[in-house]
């Protein structure tokens, strides 16, 4: 009921809503209507109510990743429409995973912190609480299972079409980090759950540093945050854009085979196409110029010896020779 009380108050802008019209659109008493404000103000919305006038919405949480804040404006079909959100949780891969089969495609789980929030072959991300974005999407595609690594492109290409579609200035370091002036902002983690044929489903974890203003001493040389780099955004805001463009790139992906657009982005905005990098598997470590990226969304790249090779995504980590 509080969800439809603030979906009311905001839509109505600027303009008081009466007790009386919310009553009525809603079914319930005015007593009701006005114990329902005092909670919502005491979830931190800033709720004037003036006599004979109404109520007006004059400060809301706005950066509270609540499903309210996140329904409101969000212009996807299926992506997004049904928002978990939790305080803290261990990892919102995690979590989606344990109840994978019972919750529909396009759930979105976000936690205001991770107290394990995972990285890519068993490392740690930070993610501590409402400094950043920390969410999972459960996707559950008819495709095979061999397909699914490009799912990781589409995310990359979508978080950072939103953060430009936002004025801010941010490249994909192939195949899953995103950065702004060499230092990583937000990392993709995707996860399967799958038999031989068919795919059960695909998670995809993604974390974005927002407010953090400082890092942990292992951190500090690589990782940023969009505050640190002077883009004042809202959490929501950048939800609401990502999802967005998730969901065109996705439904071009599973409906159509369609990859175009994702690759158009991922090379537009590639941080280490034309330039040399390390390729790091296990101990170790190559130096190679990455000249493109396939079709199937795999890295081209020429070695030393002159010879072509293509990187799968799943199998490597990337380091720039300056910087991160
Ligand atoms: P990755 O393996 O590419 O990056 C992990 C590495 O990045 C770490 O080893 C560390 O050096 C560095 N790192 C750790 N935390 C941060 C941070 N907050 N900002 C920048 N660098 C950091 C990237 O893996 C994939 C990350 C996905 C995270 C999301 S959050 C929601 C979902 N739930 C979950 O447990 N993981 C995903």
């Amino acid at each position: 009921m509080r969800d439809k009380i603030i979906e009311v108050i905001l839509d109505s802008g600027t303009d008081f809503v009466s007790g009386e019209e919310l009553s009525k659109k809603l079914g319930i008493s005015r007593t009701a209507i006005w114990k329902h404000i005092n909670i919502l103000r005491e979830e931190g919305y800033d709720i004037e109510s003036v006599n004979r006038k109404g109520y007006r919405l004059i400060g809301s949480p706005k950066d509270l990743l609540n499903p309210q804040n996140i329904y409101h404006n969000l212009k996807t079909e299926f992506i997004g429409k049904n928002v978990i959100h939790l305080e803290s949780v261990d990892s919102t891969n995690d979590y989606l995973k344990k109840v994978g089969d019972d919750v529909q495609e396009g759930t979105v789980v976000i936690s205001e912190e991770q107290t394990k929030g995972k990285g890519r072959l068993g490392r740690n991300w930070q993610s501590k609480s409402k400094e950043g974005i920390w969410m999972s999407i459960i996707l559950k595609p008819e495709i095979i299972p061999y397909k699914a690594p490009f799912i990781t492109l589409i995310a990359g290409a979508a978080i950072v079409k939103a953060l430009n579609n936002l004025q801010v200035s941010a490249n994909i370091k192939w195949p899953n980090d995103i950065i702004i002036n060499n230092k990583k902002v937000s990392g993709i983690l995707t996860e399967l759950s799958a038999e031989i044929e068919r795919i059960n489903y695909v998670v995809v974890g993604i974390g974005m540093n927002v407010k953090n203003l400082d890092f942990d001493k292992e951190l500090e040389e690589k990782a940023t945050s969009l505050y640190k780099e002077d883009y004042h955004l809202s959490r929501v805001e950048i939800v609401s854009q990502v999802l967005y463009e998730f969901e065109k790139l996705y439904n071009d992906y599973i409906k159509n085979d369609y990859k175009e657009e994702t690759l158009k982005i991922c090379k537009e905005y590639s941080a280490i196409l034309n330039k040399d990098v390390y390729i790091i598997k296990g101990d170790e470590k190559e130096l190679v110029k990455c000249i493109d990226i396939s079709d199937d969304g795999n890295l081209i790249v020429r070695a030393g010896n002159n010879n072509v090779q293509e990187i799968l995504s799943g199998e490597v980590s990337i380091r720039g020779v300056k910087g991160y």
